[in-house]
């Protein structure tokens, strides 16, 4: 065995899973499939600055967007637009809530939809209209940007958290918050006037509906996806159609509210090859502040007949982790009933991530899905002291390694040499072969 003294600054490449976006806070996550990408366009929360009243509310000031190709490593293509660089956008606003985005199939280019509160602005007649919650737009030719904002924005909509749905022929329509649904024009940058093209959907909540609704087809139906505050902080809900301006039926909640308390609950549906996927948001990165959120993803299914099972939010997200990367073992599959808990690295600094903490003998920690290309041999693992003890670590639930962790040592990687390991996609298990305590930060093979 091997026993390795390695700075802490190693500690910042956190990989963990859920949340997907570990070195900011987002929220209202709206996903695209692009070709072979997943983007992920969500709201950014920040820590409010001097300049804004508010630091028990919201704080927004532009946007970011994502993307990924396997679910696991996500890349930050940066910023779309901000307070500032958006020429309707109230500069003081901090008020850019939840966007969504789409392709355009009239001309290929992507509309980026944002809600933020507005400065005065002059309207037709010459008169200045009020500020309040406008929806603006920015095109793009790639998902990625460059993006360019509208000067004003969408004449005759009000509100927030626009949603943008494209049906099979190519039409599109916006869906906001109430709930009603609106027939885009051909240039996306305008909406229908003709009542006909208007509809406001029946079937849902009377109360406790006031944001985020999502449009997603299934199998030819429509399914109105909706947080719903049904006692108090928000579940997500759904009624289903067979035409999009309905009649739609009230089937259910299929995600329960956060445990952590985040009383927003705000999401999007896709399928990427073959699996449809659930980004949400919670605030586990910020547990007594609930306007902090990070943006989550996980599988959803439908049952077979029609009906969305409900979806339990894990830890350990969606995508395979490859062997050789840092396997946040804190971002579990699954836990042992007793002997374990989960930490933050840092309490002062939540984005440093978690750790786990084992103090009985037997007790483990489950991740799945570890795509292993090689046959491995050697595991190594991060631990902070104070720690000491074994560690078995398991392949599926084949012990293929023991992991000796000396007492009296700074934060350490500690190594084992691995024997009889295969290679594909297999469970991981770490288990406890001692009694004391050890706190793994990660492990990954070699
Ligand atoms: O992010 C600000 C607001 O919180 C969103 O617009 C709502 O959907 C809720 O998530």
């Amino acid at each position: 065995m091997q026993v390795l003294a390695v700075m802490a600054l190693l500690s910042a490449g956190v990989s963990a899973q859920n949340p997907i976006i570990r070195d900011q806070f987002s929220a209202d996550p709206s996903a695209l499939v692009v070709g072979d990408r997943v983007y992920v366009f969500p709201s950014h929360d920040i820590k409010a600055p001097e300049e804004y009243g508010r630091k028990d509310w919201f704080c927004m000031a532009d946007y970011h967007v994502f993307s990924s190709s396997n679910l696991t490593d996500w890349t930050d293509h940066g910023m779309i637009v901000d307070q500032w660089t958006a020429p309707w956008v109230n500069e003081k606003g901090y008020s850019m809530w939840a966007p969504d985005c789409k392709q355009n199939p009239n001309n290929g280019k992507y509309y980026f939809f944002f809600p933020a509160g507005a400065k005065p602005m002059p309207t037709a007649d010459g008169r200045r209209s009020m500020g309040g919650n406008r929806v603006g737009i920015c095109t793009a030719d790639s998902p990625e940007g460059p993006w360019t904002p509208e000067a004003t924005p969408i004449e005759g909509v009000g509100g927030i958290d626009p949603c943008i749905f494209v049906d099979d022929d190519g039409q599109a329509y916006l869906v906001m918050p109430g709930i009603t649904i609106t027939k885009l024009n051909p240039d996306w940058k305008s909406v229908s006037t003709d009542p006909a093209d208007r509809h406001r959907v029946e079937g849902v909540p009377t109360k406790g509906l006031v944001e985020g609704p999502y449009l997603y087809k299934h199998n030819g139906k429509y399914y109105m996806t909706f947080p719903w505050a049904r006692n108090v902080e928000e579940v997500l809900a759904y009624c289903v159609a067979d035409n999009i301006f309905g009649p739609y039926e009230f089937k259910g909640v299929f995600f329960e509210e956060h445990a952590n308390k985040c009383w927003t609950n705000h999401h999007s549906i896709i399928e990427f090859k073959g699996q449809t996927y659930l980004f949400y948001h919670h605030n586990e990165y910020s547990p007594e502040f609930d306007k902090n959120r990070s943006v989550c993803a996980d599988s959803i299914f439908f049952e077979p007949d029609g009906s969305i099972r409900m979806v339990k939010p894990t830890l350990r997200g969606i995508g395979v982790t490859k062997s050789t990367a840092k396997i946040e073992l804190d971002r579990y599959s699954e836990l042992s009933a007793s002997g374990d808990s989960i930490a933050y690295l840092e309490p002062s600094n939540t984005f440093a991530g978690w750790k786990t903490v084992f103090y009985e003998k037997g007790a483990w920690a489950k991740y799945n899905t570890v795509q292993f290309d090689k046959a491995p041999k050697t595991v190594k693992m991060k631990v902070v002291p104070p720690s000491a003890g074994k560690l078995e670590v398991l392949q599926d639930e084949k012990v293929i390694a023991t992991v000796d962790v000396p007492a009296d040592r700074q934060v350490i990687e500690v190594s084992a040499k691995v024997s009889g390991a295969s290679k594909g996609v297999h469970h991981v298990k770490v288990r406890m072969a001692t009694a004391g305590k050890i706190q793994v930060d990660w492990l990954t093979f070699e």
